[in-house]
């Protein structure tokens, strides 16, 4: 490689490493550079740090995983000094979190903020990316590393006549930064995903209306969030080495948690419905790990989401309304599984309507209503929950080309195609943190988070110690991981929904199952290994010489 830049170079419009975001991956990305000695400029559209908790400032918004393990662990004494206060995470204190982060790393300095990235393209000549950002400037890099965030590009739903609207109109994923007040309003939300979820009963408490269009009725766990008790922190800190350890190695979510060593119908009727009771009771997303076969054996699963209808018939006192929440046209967990905190019960209120659109659509927005089944539902204020165009929709936003001109997009335009998630053919130097084809959204996002920085930064230092130029997936071991994705997902049950996981929330985009589903702890001893054998199914320019001559 020629010779990457000291630091010395840094004023220079020309890197070592592009970086393009500033959540959570694009942060640790940058101060794992840092630390390598090498030149890196982060490209962060958002006024500041923190990525999908930058932009997702929703009320009710919190974390899915518990916030003790839900933190970087690249830092002992970031871990052991932070000071979590429930068992997940509000959405202020995690951007706080982030914030302190990149203060304690000294990460700003190399940060632009405001600025979005809007082409990047491949010199083969010089082996030299060329980055051009919304302001208009174009700078040079060795690599480029996508820190993009899976859900941050935020779906505004094509219904006719919402932009003639005369109230106010919120997304989700994109909601202003100065307090909204609905108190005294009339509020529609559209979509029940896990935002509108999380949203619904905390914007209950304020409207005087709240009417939910429902599509698709999704399945519930009660998060049991609480405050964290000074002995709680105190044993997770003492026992991090293990937490950690186990989350990265062996889990498959890259949560610390039992791991089932029986199945749903190993256990008599009684014996499993205590055990579903235990997991109720105690909430959050570990309930699917009751039993090991709830994911792939759909006789399994039926006892489970057939546990979770009954509660929410009890919950909901509305005979008509419970039956619409259930939900019935997916396995539980081949959605992501929500969590919530008095979902179901909201709906108990006199102020909280719903409304079925599966079987009533919504046929367009007047200027003062949501009109669906013929009827007008007149609100003051629209709240869009209605997701993302996730895990390839904020790459797909740039003008990304390689080799030969080739565009990123043309080459997914049938559906991701990726080695192990972190690199494309044909596009050499540049990376994907938590991209298709890897464990990413089906984990906890720290996690993997972690382990494809480190792989990537180890990865660099390898080039740079070698003299090599560029590194590229290879076509072969590219098709071969494709399929095998393919493959291990549809020994599940995940592909009988339709979920953003496939694609399938987004009109027109190719259904494929985006995630590997294997689990992060064999996908991490996958990575190690094509590591181990120098980069197994890359080619790095230059390394028979670099071989030779070691
Ligand atoms: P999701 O999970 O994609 O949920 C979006 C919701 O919006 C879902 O209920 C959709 O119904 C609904 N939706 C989408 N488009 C429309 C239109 N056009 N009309 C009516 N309803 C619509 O996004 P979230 O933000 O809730 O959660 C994303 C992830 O963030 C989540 O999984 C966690 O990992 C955190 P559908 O199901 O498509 O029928």
């Amino acid at each position: 490689m020629a010779a990457l830049q000291s630091v010395a170079a840094k004023s220079a419009a020309s890197y070592d490493v592009v970086v393009v975001g500033a959540g959570f991956a694009g942060m640790y990305m940058l101060h794992k550079l840092h630390v390598q000695g090498m030149t890196a400029r982060v490209f962060e559209q958002g006024s500041g740090v923190g990525g999908t908790w930058y932009w997702n400032r929703y009320p009710g918004a919190r974390c899915d995983v518990e916030s003790m393990q839900y933190s970087y662990s690249f830092s002992d004494e970031l871990q052991q000094d932070w000071n979590w206060s429930e068992r997940y995470a509000p959405q202020p204190e995690i951007l706080a979190y982030a914030n302190h982060v990149a203060d304690r790393f000294n990460l700003r300095s190399d940060i632009q903020f405001d600025t979005g990235v809007e082409r990047a393209e491949f010199d083969e000549r010089a082996n030299i990316w060329s980055v051009t950002t919304s302001d208009g400037k174009t700078v040079t890099a060795k690599f480029v590393v996508l820190a993009t965030g899976c859900l941050s590009n935020a779906r505004k739903p094509d219904i006719k006549g919402l932009d003639a609207f005369k109230g106010k109109v919120y997304h989700t994923g994109h909601w202003p930064h100065e307090p909204v007040d609905f108190c005294g309003q009339r509020v529609a939300v559209i979509g029940t995903g896990s935002s509108g979820i999380q949203a619904v009963p905390v914007i209950a408490e304020q409207a005087r209306q709240l009417t939910v269009f429902q599509r698709t009725a999704n399945f519930s766990i009660p998060a049991r969030n609480a405050a964290l008790t000074e002995e709680e922190r105190k044993w997770f800190r003492q026992n991090y080495p293990e937490v950690r350890r186990f989350a990265r190695e062996e889990a498959r979510a890259g949560i610390y948690t039992e791991m089932p060593d029986r199945g749903a119908l190993d256990d008599g009727d009684n014996e499993r419905r205590s055990k579903y009771e235990a997991r109720w009771q105690r909430g959050g997303l570990t309930f699917m790990s009751v039993y090991n076969n709830l994911g792939i054996d759909q006789t399994a699963n039926d006892t489970d989401a057939d546990f979770v209808r009954e509660k929410i018939a009890e919950i909901v006192k509305d005979p008509e309304t419970a039956k619409l929440l259930q939900p019935n046209n997916h396995p539980i967990g081949s959605k992501r599984i929500c969590i919530d905190t008095e979902y179901f019960a909201a709906f108990n209120r006199p102020n909280v309507t719903l409304v079925d659109i599966k079987s009533n659509p919504i046929e367009e927005i007047t200027s003062n209503a949501v009109r669906a089944g013929g009827k007008d539902y007149e609100v003051d204020a629209i709240v869009l929950a209605t997701g993302f165009d996730a895990m390839t929709g904020s790459v797909a936003k740039i003008d990304i080309r390689g080799r030969n001109g080739q565009t990123l997009n043309q080459k997914w335009a049938e559906g991701p195609k990726t080695y192990l998630g972190l690199m494309s053919a044909g596009f050499p130097n540049l990376f994907v943190i938590t991209g298709p084809g890897s464990p990413s959204v089906l984990s906890n996002m720290i996690v993997s988070i972690e382990q494809h920085v480190d792989w990537i930064a180890d990865c660099v230092v390898y080039m740079r110690d070698r003299g090599l130029e560029t590194m590229e997936a290879n076509k072969d071991a590219e098709d071969k991981w494709v399929a095998h994705v393919n493959e291990v997902a549809y020994t599940t049950l995940y592909p009988q929904a339709n979920s953003w996981y496939m694609g399938a929330n987004v009109p027109g985009k190719p259904r494929i199952f985006m995630p590997y589903i294997g689990g992060v702890g064999p996908y991490r001893q996958i990575c190690n290994e094509v590591a181990a054998k120098g980069y197994e199914g890359f080619t790095m320019a230059g390394t028979e010489r670099a071989r030779a001559a070691s």
